[in-house]
């Protein structure tokens, strides 16, 4: 049975959205900053990940990215041209404590903190991630994520990046997608640290949210600024089943929204793990690693619980179809999984469907399992093949096109209860794009990787309306200015 149809797309032009509402652009330490030698930087699992031959296209690296390191003020002058309210980037670990832990390198704290201090000057909340993937690979040596001594050396971590930054910083998150570090990296093998060990995979799912419990509390004691805010981000997927009216379909729905949804949400929210993981998972592991007062620890009050999405999925079982996605799950539990689309589907180049209404459902089903929680988009975003036209702009109708229909999708979900408060777009700049290297481009801004010229494209133009209005804007670049 083929996936049904997406439905037409309902744009909500000049939809304004509520007082205070905030709009930013979000980046991440590895994927811009380059400078991977410089200021005493130690090494992280993605330097080895990207300079092994075979793992990312092209053999490209974030040696230089985006320049970052060398340009923040210049980007950040860029921000402030744009208008947006705040800034969502990443500290990069091994910048802080380039042996994981240990020794405190002075050179990497005073980074950030010139960062912040130029974005307070700019009128820019920063809102700082303290992991984003880039683990020192002195941890990753000592058994990564799956071994818990990470997530204690997290908590050391986020208690001196706390005390440094702690009296400016306006939010705080704890991990970006956790869902990436211990499927992506441990089972999958197409991230850093590029392993392929269920079992181990799932010591990561749990010593991840243990970091977090962990982190959050340790960086609650260490931060000065009294309204600040503290927060986490996972990539949850909104997903439906190829056939609705096949119950393995529907199974398979459920098996994976355990497996990919409920092992975050249910220990950061509620202070359990959903029981189907336990089932599905029993011929990998007994999950003996939890141990007593995990849940308690992991289970931290939060101000706002931030959300990253970009598609949804069709799961069912079977054999593979003609037409299905190019995918075999490696997820514990999940191994037969088959994943489809519906036949009038558009997709990015990173070959995701374009649909907006599963971010409407996935922000309400949130504000559903915890009601009146604060909700933000912390990255949602479109890759696209942009070029520099001969006008030397950069015209990116399909980006644009992405973003109206997804704050469109957000604030229909605000229209239906959900608390959203603010929404990042993914990305600042063009980047590196992990495992794709520098070929998928989601930057609202152009980066030209050999002169490292940034050309704001179209989207940023329409993003900059949005954020200064915020009010949904058309289509019609003659109604940006
Ligand atoms: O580039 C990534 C980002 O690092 C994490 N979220 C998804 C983005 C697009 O793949």
């Amino acid at each position: 049975m083929p996936v049904a149809p997406l439905p037409a797309r309902q744009p909500l032009v000049g939809a304004e959205f509520p007082e205070g509402f905030v709009f930013g652009t979000a980046t991440a330490s590895y994927q811009i900053e380059g400078a991977v030698h410089e200021d005493g930087r130690g090494p992280s699992i993605w330097d080895t990940f990207s300079h092994t031959p075979g793992k990312v296209a092209r053999g490209e690296t974030g040696d230089v990215a985006c320049d970052h390191y060398h340009r923040w003020q210049s980007d950040l002058d860029l921000m402030a041209d744009y208008g947006v309210d705040a800034y969502r980037f990443s500290i990069a670990w091994p910048r802080i404590v380039p042996g994981g832990t240990g020794a405190v390198n002075q050179a990497g704290l005073d980074f950030y903190s010139r960062l912040v201090d130029g974005l307070l000057e700019r009128g820019i909340k920063p809102v700082a991630t303290l992991y984003h993937w880039d683990l020192p690979q002195t941890l990753e040596d000592d058994g990564g994520w799956p071994a818990r001594g990470t997530a204690n050396a997290f908590a050391n971590y986020a208690e001196l990046v706390g005390a440094a930054l702690g009296d400016r910083v306006h939010q705080w998150t704890t991990l970006n997608e956790p869902w990436c570090s211990a499927y992506l990296g441990y089972a999958y093998g197409v991230h850093a640290p590029g392993r392929v060990d269920q079992e181990a995979s799932l010591r990561a799912v749990h010593h991840l949210n243990l970091a977090h419990g962990l982190g959050l509390q340790a960086l609650r004691a260490a931060v000065s600024k009294p309204d600040a805010l503290f927060s986490i981000t996972n990539n949850l997927e909104t997903l439906r089943p190829i056939d609705p009216d096949s119950e393995a379909d529907v199974m398979a729905v459920a098996r994976t929204r355990a497996m990919h949804n409920e092992v975050w949400t249910g220990p950061q929210l509620l202070g359990e793990y959903p029981q189907l993981a336990f089932d599905v998972t029993s011929h990998v592991t007994d999950w003996s690693f939890v141990l007593d007062g995990d849940l308690e620890a992991i289970r931290q009050p939060i101000d706002v619980f931030g959300l990253n999405w970009y598609t949804p999925q069709w799961v069912g079982t079977g054999e593979r179809q003609p037409g299905d996605a190019d995918v075999r799950s490696m997820t514990p539990g999940l191994e037969g999984n088959r994943y489809a689309f519906p036949g009038n589907a558009e997709f990015t180049t990173m070959d995701w469907v374009i649909d907006d209404t599963g971010l409407t459902e996935m922000l309400v089903s949130l504000s559903k399992l915890v009601p009146g929680m604060a909700l933000s988009v912390t990255e949602n975003g479109a890759s696209q093949a942009d070029v520099v036209d001969r006008d030397g702009q950069v015209h990116d109708p399909g980006r644009v096109d992405y973003f109206i229909n997804h704050l469109s999708a957000v604030h229909r979900a605000i229209e239906q209860g959900a608390n959203v408060t603010s929404y990042f777009a993914w990305s600042l700049l063009d980047n590196f794009e992990w495992s794709w290297g520098y070929e998928r481009r989601f930057g609202i801004t152009h980066v030209d990787y050999e002169t490292q010229l940034r050309t704001p494209k179209d989207s940023a133009k329409w993003y900059s309306k949005l954020a200064r209005t915020k009010t949904i804007p058309s289509a019609d670049p003659a109604t940006w200015a």
